[in-house]
């Protein structure tokens, strides 16, 4: 599951980038968790495969993880190809979901790029750049789709949608609060233009240390943040950007004290990390052994096949089924075949909706 930070240039992306990575996160046992500068990855807290890998015995106890994107560059034009604009772009279009930094600290110091604070003009700013990149994409597949509906009738359906999307977007709006009708074909057509403006997004009001005490309540930025977000079913939450790097820099005793006298209970960042995994409609499933016992993070709703492709495209190629026992069962019981024994484990077929906490031992055949 990767994460894009976006927003204008001295927002803060890079500072709360940095602070999501250097407390502790960044996973060393991670291979690819220095492959780019930009890209770190967190882990998620999960005292469920702590206590699975004591009841195993295991080797290595591995929490599911988010990587998180420091996507510079955004700025006004970008769709245009201003500031390697285009560039920027695809690097959203890969990530799962987006946190929209946006500066509500007030500091001369700090440059803003357009004078002055102002989120509802910087988050129209990103927006509408997004949107545009949008309807190129839409453009492109309804000259593509027009063609081949002369020749297959069928299309026309989907033309429709494009076209309906489009509209949309040209009126402002973010794909994510366009309503696609419930039809199969809809929504599949729907999710496969992969729309940037159709990712799920957090705001992050970035606020100074003080505001942090009331949750950024009396900052009028925040507010106004909080509401553009609820416009369009989106989250905000306010996070000190500059707080949180300072705080990655401590140890856990240091960093109590420090939020203490701040009037803080806990940090942005664990909020950020524990919220966003709800927000994106993200769960766990769980893999237990003596070798390993991890977290896997799949979409709610994922079935059993796909969820075993998340270990392996094997799994999910030759699956056969899914043994599933829920955690708390496994570790009421001791064992496996204990719980087995009570009824507790479920052999589970291709249609299986995974659910949250399930430990999973999958049967496959390559
Ligand atoms: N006063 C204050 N400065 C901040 C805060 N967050 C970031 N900055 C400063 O703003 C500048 C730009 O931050 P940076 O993270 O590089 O912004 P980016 O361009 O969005 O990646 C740096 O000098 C930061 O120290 C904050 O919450 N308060
Ligand atoms: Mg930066």
């Amino acid at each position: 599951m990767k994460l894009g930070i976006v927003g204008l240039p001295n927002v803060g992306k890079s500072t709360l980038f940095n602070s999501l990575t250097k407390a502790g996160a960044l996973a060393a046992n991670y291979p690819f968790a220095t492959i780019d500068p930009n890209v770190g990855v967190v882990t998620v807290p999960d005292e469920r495969i702590e206590k699975l890998g004591e009841l195993y015995n295991s080797k290595k106890v591995t929490p599911a993880v988010i990587e998180f994107v420091d996507i510079a560059g955004l700025v006004k034009g970008a769709s245009k190809g201003e500031g390697l604009g285009n560039q920027f772009l695809a690097n959203i279009r890969e990530v799962d979901a987006i946190v929209h930094v946006v500066r509500c600290f007030e500091d001369t110091n700090v440059v803003h790029v357009d004078g002055s604070v102002d989120p509802e003009r910087d988050i129209e700013t990103i927006n509408f750049e997004l949107i545009f990149s949008d309807i190129e994409i839409l453009d492109r597949r309804i000259a593509k789709v027009a063609k081949q509906a002369r020749m297959d009738k069928t299309l026309a359906k989907e033309l429709e949608l494009l076209e309906a999307v489009k509209a949309h977007l040209e009126s402002g709006k973010m794909a994510r609060t366009y309503e696609v009708a419930d039809d199969e074909d809809l929504i599949k057509w729907f999710e496969s233009y992969n729309l940037l403006t159709a990712k799920k997004t957090i705001y992050a009001a970035n606020v100074a240390e003080d505001d942090l005490a009331d949750d950024g309540a009396s900052n009028k930025y925040v507010a106004k943040v909080r509401e553009l977000a609820a416009n369009e079913g989106s989250k905000c939450f306010a996070v000190s950007a500059k707080l949180e790097e300072e705080l990655s820099e401590l140890d856990d005793e240091e960093k109590a004290m420090f939020l203490s006298d701040l009037g803080v209970q806990s940090s942005g960042l664990d909020k950020l990390i524990a919220e966003s995994y709800d927000l994106l409609g993200l769960m766990s499933f769980l893999t237990a052994g003596e070798d390993e016992c991890r977290a896997w993070t799949i979409k709610k709703g994922t079935k059993a096949p796909q969820a075993a492709g998340k270990i392996h495209t094997d799994f999910e190629r030759g699956f056969i089924k899914a043994e599933v026992v829920n955690y708390k069962d496994l570790l009421e019981y001791g064992s496996l075949a204990a719980a087995r024994e009570k009824g507790l484990v479920g052999m589970e077929g291709k249609e299986y909706v995974v659910k949250d906490g399930d430990v999973i031992l999958f049967r496959f055949n390559v």
